[in-house]
């Protein structure tokens, strides 16, 4: 996808501060991050949002949940609690068209998010 930030991250056009890589899946630090710890975990595959996930795609949404699950240990967040989110579409405040899972934590979040 030309014109996909996230997909000129991957290619390395973009520089980011990656902290997990395979063949599938990138994660990296939330250029503007909204807590101590903020990594956006994305599949390489160029996939729009949530809207886009059916049984051809879903296989990596799971490998990606697994890995957001071992970042939180290795940054030691998993005990005190942590959240995962996707903004999905408009009304859900996506701003970037490639689908990608925030992973917040080290400090005392709130709910219900505005
Ligand atoms: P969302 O609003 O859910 O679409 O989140 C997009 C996130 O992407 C937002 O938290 C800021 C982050 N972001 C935008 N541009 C860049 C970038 O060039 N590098 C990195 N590391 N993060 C970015």
């Amino acid at each position: 996808m030309g014109d996909c930030l996230f997909c000129k991250i991957v290619d390395g056009e973009i520089p980011s501060e990656i902290l997990y890589e395979d063949e599938r899946v990138l994660a990296f630090k939330d250029v503007n991050p909204q807590a101590p710890v903020h990594i956006l975990v994305i599949p390489k595959e160029h996939i729009e949002s949530m809207n886009d996930i059916d049984e051809s795609n879903s296989h990596v949404i799971g490998d990606i949940f697994a890995i957001m699950r071992g970042l939180a240990e290795e940054l030691g967040i998993e005990k005190d609690g942590y959240r995962v989110v996707n903004n999905c579409g408009r009304f859900g405040g996506q701003s970037v068209s490639h689908i990608h899972f925030h992973l917040l934590g080290g400090r005392q979040l709130s709910w219900p998010p505005g």
